[in-house]
């Protein structure tokens, strides 16, 4: 008899407390202390700035805000067809109906149809063409949300639509050559022949296929924008965007006006994972357009299931591989074609599969290599921005490739990875030319095989499965490199203001946006380091485009790195003005002023930092300054596809273990460790936590979450929580070990430290691979497990039905 699956749990409030000790052990409180009392305000588990409001339900979101007397709701009618042309819509029912003041259609937007971030193929309402189930045709305004959203469900009555077959597949797509963007090409020899003949000349080969599915930003709060006119014809947009200046260009698009006269600010998201990078402009424009027609202030707030309906998410990738290697699983030579199910229109497909051909090596040596990315145009919501970014797509082809190599030697896939890691001195370029000068993957997984035991447990796993015939075990452990820097040299700037008031306290604004990352708590701690402070000193107020101007999104994990330079920056002229007039004042060299721990010292006297702010004012010095930063030393040549597109490397791993029900295909996570590099963190607390939020998501996408597109109306059938699963906080494992590296940023960024926000989603390649070592285990270990991902339950079993079947 096997045993039940160990699913003995704690209560949610019993493990919210478990988690929050553990969390305090990993943590060095006794070195913080000690920094603390030195005058450091960086490297320090400051709680996140708002978490006293966040659990007092009294952080304010965008629905939160008191509404203004006159304000209005929009919903959207939604097309029923995923593909043809609108032929014409009938609204006077629609108007008709209780409550409805306006509906309004593509033809009053007064200036261009077009909410696109980079290519602008984006339409905010159809004018015409048909792209997809959940199409925007048409706005209703009216007094109530409840009387909008009842007459945009008449969607269907109102449209007259000639209807067209659907491409719905990436693989369909690419068979008819049908593309968002012109097919990417990144290649590399370095061998005579490249890749081709490195294959061809191989000891060993492999050719096959693999798909990974797309996946859900699931935000806790929804889409939402809010627009009230102001004086003059202009706006003002409350928005829950990770990108408040292309808001602000494309709203005034919209309306025909110049950017200075719309004004977006947001304060904070309930969460945006890359969903509200671009994917937040509808939404601001539709509320922009209406109030503008209206002249009263309109609110725009997604229902879930339209939120999924209407936005895309994370790329579904396709691939098409051939690598040779030798007999120990060194890769010689690899071919690669990735198809991506880009949607209806471009977004950010271009950038995204850019960062998945550079991604494609992870942590991996490939001297012959030739890459291939096709953005297929389908009849699907435009996917867009999810944490990665295309970075795990690309990663996880390799790693599949990796397992399958081991596999079919039949070595541990540990050693097959090892053996492929980048050189420190040699064998360290990577396919776009940049070369790798941070490389601390050799160290970081030996810490984490020793920490994590694998070595043991792997043995333990294999008499574990000797014995269970119906319960296998597997177990896996994947490294992670991950480039940082937007892939659009332009982006990577940032700007900051720091208003030091005459009493002594601090207001700092700054261009990123705060999405329960963590910045603003960051951005705070740099400032007060830098003025040598008390945190409750300084606060940080909403992102808003009348205060830093041209903000590039907060994303690509740059946003403590770009705003914590360029807020330091302010900082420190700051503190050079104060520390010139207080030895103006007292006597002494200006440059050996010290701040510290709300203190002055100057010519040996120690004054408080208020009374040096009161006397710099009564100097009429100015206490406020403007700050930037341009990351230095990128290049990138967009039609080559080589330069130096990243400033530096973030590295990680994870071993996780997990148990699978071989007659149901359930599975538990029953262990993980993880090593992460965050450099030298500027908040330890804040980077475990964005460490593990990022697995457990990274886990849900290969596991649970699957998204089903109706195979003939090319509907979204999992729309809702009922059919999309995501992890919950019970699907933590029961022993979690998450570790920070200890080691610091080789390039000059922020205090040393590193961007955390998205590398980590690639750790949970660990719990795919470890299902993909029980499902091998399943079969006696006698063939490659055909394991797509997501591994959901029927995935599993399937795969288990074939290595079972396979012959002795
Ligand atoms: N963490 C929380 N809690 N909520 C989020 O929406 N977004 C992720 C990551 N961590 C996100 C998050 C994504 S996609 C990115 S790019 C980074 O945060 C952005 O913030 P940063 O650049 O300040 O790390
Ligand atoms: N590049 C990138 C981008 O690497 N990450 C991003 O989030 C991004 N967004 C827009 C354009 N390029
Ligand atoms: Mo994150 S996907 O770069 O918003």
């Amino acid at each position: 008899m096997n045993r039940p699956l160990d699913t003995a749990r704690l209560q949610p409030a019993e493990a919210f407390a478990d988690y929050l000790k553990n969390t305090a052990a990993r943590i060095d409180a006794g070195a913080e202390a000690l920094a603390l009392r030195d005058g450091a305000r960086v490297g320090i588990s400051r709680p996140h700035e708002s978490a006293h409001l966040h659990v007092a339900g009294a952080a304010a979101y965008i629905d939160d805000l008191p509404e203004l007397a006159g304000t209005l709701h929009c919903a959207l009618g939604l097309s029923p067809v995923a593909h043809g042309r609108l032929l014409g819509l009938s609204l006077d029912a629609i108007r008709a109906m209780p409550g409805v003041v306006a509906v309004l259609t593509a033809e009053d937007i007064p200036g261009t149809n077009d909410c696109g971030s980079i290519i602008h193929d984006d339409p905010i309402l159809c004018s015409g063409e048909i792209r997809y189930v959940g199409q925007p045709l048409f706005a209703v305004v009216a007094e109530t949300r409840d009387a909008a959203r009842r007459a945009a469900a008449q969607a269907r009555a109102a449209a007259t639509i000639e209807a067209a077959e659907p491409v719905l597949t990436p693989q369909q797509a690419h068979a008819r050559g049908q593309y968002v963007l012109p097919p990417m090409h990144l290649e590399r020899s370095t061998h005579e022949g490249g890749a081709r003949r490195a294959i061809e000349r191989a000891p060993h080969r492999l050719k096959s296929t693999f798909d990974v599915g797309g996946q859900e930003q699931f935000y806790l709060e929804g889409q939402i924008s809010y627009a009230i006119p102001k004086e003059g014809g202009a706006m003002h947009v409350h928005c829950s965007t990770q990108h408040p200046s292309e808001m602000q260009h494309l709203v005034a698009h919209a309306l025909g006006l110049h950017a200075h006269a719309v004004h977006v600010e947001c304060r904070r998201m309930g969460g945006g994972f890359g969903g509200k990078e671009s994917q937040s402009a509808l939404f601001a424009c539709v509320a922009a357009v209406a109030a503008n027609r209206l002249r009263r202030p309109v609110k725009l707030r997604l229902d879930r299931d339209d939120d999924f309906m209407v936005t895309g998410r994370r790329h579904c990738f396709w691939y098409e591989y051939e690598v040779g290697y030798d007999s120990e699983g060194r890769i010689l030579g690899a071919e690669i074609s990735m198809v991506s199910r880009a949607g209806h229109s471009a977004d950010l497909s271009g950038p995204v599969m850019t960062r998945a051909l550079c991604h494609f090596d992870n942590a991996y040596w490939l001297p012959d290599v030739s890459m291939h990315g096709y953005s297929g145009k389908t009849n699907t919501q435009s996917n867009t921005a999810f944490r990665g970014f295309g970075g795990p797509q690309g990663a996880i082809a390799i790693e599949n490739i990796i397992d399958s190599i081991a596999r079919e030697l039949g070595r541990d896939p540990l050693d097959v990875r090892r053996i492929n890691f980048y050189g420190k001195d040699e064998r360290n370029v990577t396919p776009y030319g940049q070369v790798v000068t941070d490389n601390i993957v050799h160290e970081l997984v030996a810490q984490l095989e020793a920490s994590s035991d694998y070595r043991a447990r792997r043995e333990a796993v294999a008499a574990f499965n000797a014995t269970s015939p119906v319960l296998k075990r597997g177990i896996a452990l994947a490294p992670l490199k991950f480039g940082i820097s937007f892939n659009v040299k332009h982006f990577n700037q940032a700007g900051a203001l720091v208003h030091v008031y005459n009493d002594g306290s601090i207001l700092v604004n700054h261009g990123g946006t705060e999405m329960g990352q963590g910045l603003n708590t960051k951005v705070a701690q740099v400032v007060a380091h830098e003025l040598g402070v008390g945190f409750e000193r300084v606060r940080v107020t909403a992102t808003d485009t009348t205060k830093v101007a041209n903000t590039s999104a907060t994303a690509a994990s740059t946003g403590a790195d770009l705003n914590g330079k360029a807020a330091q920056d302010a900082a420190r002229q700051i503190r050079e003005r104060l520390a010139a007039c207080a030895a103006a004042r007292h006597g002494g060299d200006a440059a050996a002023v010290r701040f510290a721990n709300d203190k002055v010292e100057v010519n040996g006297r120690s004054l408080g930092f208020d009374t040096v702010v009161a006397e710099a004012y009564l100097d009429r010095v100015q206490l406020w300054s403007d700050g930037f930063y341009a990351t230095p030393g990128l290049s990138w040549d967009k039609d080559r596809m080589h330069g130096r597109p990243f400033y530096y490397y973030a590295y990680g791993a994870a071993v996780s273990e997990v148990v699978v029900d071989t007659l149901t295909g359930e599975w538990k996570l029953l262990r993980a460790d993880i090593l992460h590099d965050a450099g030298k963190s500027l908040n330890p607390a804040v980077d475990i936590g964005q460490v593990e939020g990022a697995f457990i998501q990274g886990m849900g996408w290969l596991t649970t979450e699957e998204l089903v597109w109706h195979p003939q109306s090319g509907k979204l059938t999992t729309h809702a929580p009922s059919t999309y699963k995501i992890p919950t906080a019970n699907d933590c494992p029961p022993v979690f070990n998450v570790r920070l590296f200890e080691g610091p940023n080789f390039e000059d960024s922020i205090h040393r430290s590193k961007a955390v926000g998205e590398p980590p989603l690639l750790l949970p390649f660990s719990v795919f691979f470890a299902i993909r070592d029980a499902v091998s285990a399943a079969g006696g270990h006698r063939t490659c497990p055909p394991l797509r991902a997501p591994a959901t339950s029927e995935s599993i079993l399937r795969a288990i039905e074939s290595v079972q079947a396979a012959p002795a």
